[in-house]
């Protein structure tokens, strides 16, 4: 056997690698969102999550560490379902993962995009070894567990079949709900836009900026990509964004200033609840 690049401490167990595929799978899984969900029941029903939504698998050594990024404004009774029902699939897929819910301060527009660049950056602030970042709305369930929240050679897109469109893609180059990056993907794409204020182009902009810089969107089976979506009304201040149109013909030139690189936000509050990190962050207004 090798000699371990770091020793372990007298305690600290040396666990095997997690296998590839892991064992504990289900499949197939009952997804519903009408019985109501008490965030102590949820709390109660998942007892190995630490302080701020973190978890490590017991038996084994993933091979990644998972920050799962959700944009969030006023959506508590979402998130009490989103928690529920993803504790125990990431844990069944042997992940290290940590979950941070990115709250949008105030009452400007919303701006969904900004959230999770803040979420990329805040992620890493906590600690340092995320390499793969899931990027979920908090009312996207996927419906099968062998969905796996990982990160591959090639950008990921988990939420392929969702009710809403039949269990389709609605267009080829959708790359919106649910969506996984390593940390070198991300980089290398500048991250993602800051300037799309509203509802609508983002993932259309994120999906350009994988394909200029000459990435391929990676997707699961169509059978196992599906997912339920909590049914909502339109929320207030993120009406559809009437410049989208126009900006997503212009990722080319904008991605090289807007990104990663020139996001600027103030956090107000970090607060590690039982089953989720809470970052709430001033990103300000649209110009
Ligand atoms: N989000 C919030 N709060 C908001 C707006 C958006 O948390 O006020 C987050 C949330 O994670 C959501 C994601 O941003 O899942 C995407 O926003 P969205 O759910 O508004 O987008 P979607 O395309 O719905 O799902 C658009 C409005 C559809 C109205 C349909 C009426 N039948
Ligand atoms: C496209 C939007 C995407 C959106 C997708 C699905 O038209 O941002 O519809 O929308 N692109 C533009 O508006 C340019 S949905 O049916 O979920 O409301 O994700």
């Amino acid at each position: 056997p090798e000699a371990p690049s770091a020793r372990p401490g007298p305690t600290a167990p040396v666990l095997p690698p997690c296998p590839d595929s892991p064992p504990g799978l289900v499949g197939r899984l009952l997804i519903e969102f009408t019985t109501p969900m008490p965030l102590e029941r949820v709390q109660r029903e998942n007892p190995g999550v630490l302080l701020g939504g973190r978890y490590a698998p017991p038996d084994c050594t993933p091979a990644q560490t998972v920050a799962v990024i959700i944009p969030f404004r006023h959506r508590e009774h979402h998130l009490r379902y989103w928690l529920h029902y993803l504790h125990p699939i990431l844990r069944r897929q042997r992940l290290r993962y940590g979950v941070y819910v990115i709250n949008q301060h105030g009452e400007d527009t919303f701006n969904r995009a900004k959230l999770l660049n803040v979420g990329f950056l805040e992620a890493l602030k906590e600690d340092a070894t995320y390499d793969c970042f899931i990027f979920s709305d908090v009312d996207l369930v996927p419906m099968d567990d062998r969905n796996l929240y990982r990160c591959g050679d090639q950008p990921r897109h988990f939420a392929i079949a969702m009710d809403k469109f039949g269990f389709r893609l609605p267009y080829a180059g959708y790359f919106g709900g649910v969506s996984g990056l390593s940390k070198a993907q991300f980089l290398r794409i500048n991250g993602f836009p800051n300037e799309y204020w509203g509802w609508g182009g983002e993932d259309d902009d994120i999906f350009n900026r994988i394909s200029l810089t000459g990435m391929k969107i990676s997707r699961p089976d169509i059978r196992i990509g599906r997912y339920r979506m909590i049914k909502h009304d339109r929320d207030k201040h993120n009406e559809p964004n009437p410049q989208r149109f126009t900006k997503i013909q212009n990722t080319k030139l904008t991605m090289k200033r807007d990104g990663i690189g020139s996001v600027r936000y103030q956090v107000l509050e970090v607060s590690r609840q039982p089953l989720f990190t809470n970052i709430t962050v001033d990103i300000g207004r649209p110009p």
